[in-house]
């Protein structure tokens, strides 16, 4: 399906770019081939973590790396994370998220580039190098956030595929991109761990519904479009089944921008907090989203400050 972008900012010199992955805008719900690679790098180059993992990856759409980060690096973390939740102009940024309901923070965005702390984890070799392995090319930050996901009124995210919403209204043109989260609290089995569904990512579950205007200010606080339909949903968890990703804090969940993934409330005194950063190879950066939208705010989607990460040399991590 050729796709007519008219960005209603540019000039209305219409811009033909393919839609390899249409979804919303009155098509049915239904399952459709993925049709880009897992893994960009070549079979024989070497790997910055075991090649029987980076297939345990390309096979399921994510993996759980215990541990990576040291007791005293998780200190730094969540001193930074209490550090930003207490900033006032942080809070009043317009550029929080605030849970439904109870008041609290569930997002604070763009922390690779307003946190020092958070900006040197970003470009830490054991999560951008293996970006950069995984995607075969430089990368940057499309998105960075961290979900605090606060105790007692936590909030679910329902169940999604990143890229079907990067695709449709950031307009990533390929899955050519990867999520990193780090656990800077513990997530166990009851405060609300991401759930995902393994091989969820070999299939695009193309969604009903259109894309509403300024969808972003509802979608980040409580996700109606751009979910799978339940059907869709059983067929893949009838193949894949469910995992709970939890772990210590200082563990890593990467996955696939197009691992179906979701998580629970959290009822528990205990928050679950992570630091989410996603890495977009440089060859693949956003175009005009692929619906009827302007598109989303710079501070959710990077657009204009595109720079290739700057991996930190191996030894600023011994
Ligand atoms: O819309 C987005 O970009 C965000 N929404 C979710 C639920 N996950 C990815 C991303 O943070
Ligand atoms: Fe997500």
């Amino acid at each position: 399906m050729i796709h007519r972008i008219m960005n209603s900012k540019t000039a209305p010199t219409p811009k033909l770019e393919p839609d390899r992955y249409p979804s919303r805008g009155g098509l049915p719900a239904q399952l459709s081939k993925r049709l880009d690679p897992v893994v960009y790098a070549a079979e024989n180059s070497p790997a910055p973590i075991e090649r029987e993992r980076v297939k345990e990856y390309e096979q399921q759409g994510f993996l759980i790396l215990e541990n990576l980060f040291s007791d005293e690096e998780v200190h730094h973390f969540q001193q930074e994370l209490e550090r930003l939740r207490r900033n006032d102009k942080i809070a009043a940024s317009g550029e929080t998220i605030i849970e439904p309901g109870s008041g609290d923070i569930r997002s604070i965005f763009r922390i690779h580039q307003i946190s020092p702390v958070f900006k040197k984890l970003a470009e830490d070799r054991r999560l951008a190098g293996l970006a950069q392995y995984l995607l075969d090319d430089e990368v940057y930050i499309h998105q960075s956030r961290l979900n605090y996901k606060p105790g007692f009124r936590g909030k679910e995210f329902y169940w999604h595929s990143d890229f079907e919403t990067w695709h449709v209204e950031d307009g990533l043109p390929a899955m050519r991109t990867l999520s990193m989260s780090i656990t800077l609290t513990e997530n166990h089995p009851a405060n609300g761990p991401l759930m995902l569904i393994p091989g969820s990512h070999l299939h695009y579950v193309v969604c009903e519904g259109e894309t509403p205007a300024n969808h972003f200010k509802s979608s980040l606080r409580k996700q109606e479009y751009g979910v799978p339909s339940d059907h869709c949903l059983n067929q893949l968890t009838e193949a894949g089944g469910i995992v709970t990703a939890t772990g210590k804090p200082g563990s890593v969940i990467l996955f696939d921008c197009n691992t179906m993934h979701g998580s629970n409330g959290n009822i528990t005194p205990y928050p679950r907090s992570n630091a989410f950063f996603v890495y977009n190879a440089l060859s693949n950066r956003a175009v005009d989203p692929f619906c009827d939208q302007p598109p989303r705010p710079e501070y959710i989607c990077s657009r204009k400050t595109i720079a290739p990460v700057i991996v930190a040399p191996k030894e600023n991590n011994d």
